[in-house]
């Protein structure tokens, strides 16, 4: 069964190879939605679902998406074969692996040859939230209100920095 959400006339796809990826990616889908960003999240699998995936890079630009969040562990072929299939940006998020605790996701993400790029993140839940603010960075170039909301977000984090305290010794 294929995980399916979707806000309307999306501009970010997130996608995922598994719903057992769904704790990390969910972090990129929280983002978007507290920016208002319009988007869609649904497991497609490089492996198990080839024809699917190559459907979704192919029509990814004419259905609007500007850019495509893909995360996927172990053997991470999905954000590779998406950005082959389509120019559409490709921001890849390498989900932590059971046995090699998303390394081997890393690598599989990172290492494109040239010419075909996917911009690739930290592994796990940071590098799903960071996609998704690359994401709004990207629109927010010819977004201002958008881009309001980004500087807001900065600023609540630099005070929550701020406001730190740190245990007597
Ligand atoms: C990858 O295999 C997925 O992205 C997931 O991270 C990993 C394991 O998938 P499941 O066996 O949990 O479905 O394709």
């Amino acid at each position: 069964m294929m995980h399916a959400s979707q806000t309307e006339t999306p501009l970010i796809g997130v996608v995922m190879g598994s719903s057992s990826d769904w704790d990390v990616m969910q972090h990129a889908v929280a983002i978007l939605t507290e920016f208002g960003v319009a988007h869609e999240a649904q497991v497609i699998s490089a492996h198990r679902m080839p024809d699917q995936m190559f459907a979704y890079a192919e029509t990814a630009r004419a259905r609007g998406l500007r850019a495509i969040i893909a995360g996927a562990g172990g053997a991470a072929h999905l954000p590779g074969m998406i950005a082959a299939k389509t120019i559409v940006p490709v921001l890849g998020v390498p989900v932590p692996s059971k046995y090699l605790r998303g390394e081997d996701s890393l690598l599989s993400i990172v290492q494109m040859p040239k010419g075909i790029p996917v911009a690739t993140y930290a592994i796990g839940e940071a590098g799903a939230a960071n996609a998704a603010l690359s994401a709004i960075a990207m629109l927010a170039c010819t977004d201002d209100a958008l881009a309001e909301k980004l500087w807001a977000f900065r600023a609540k984090q630099t005070q929550a920095a701020l406001d730190m305290q740190l245990p007597p010794v």
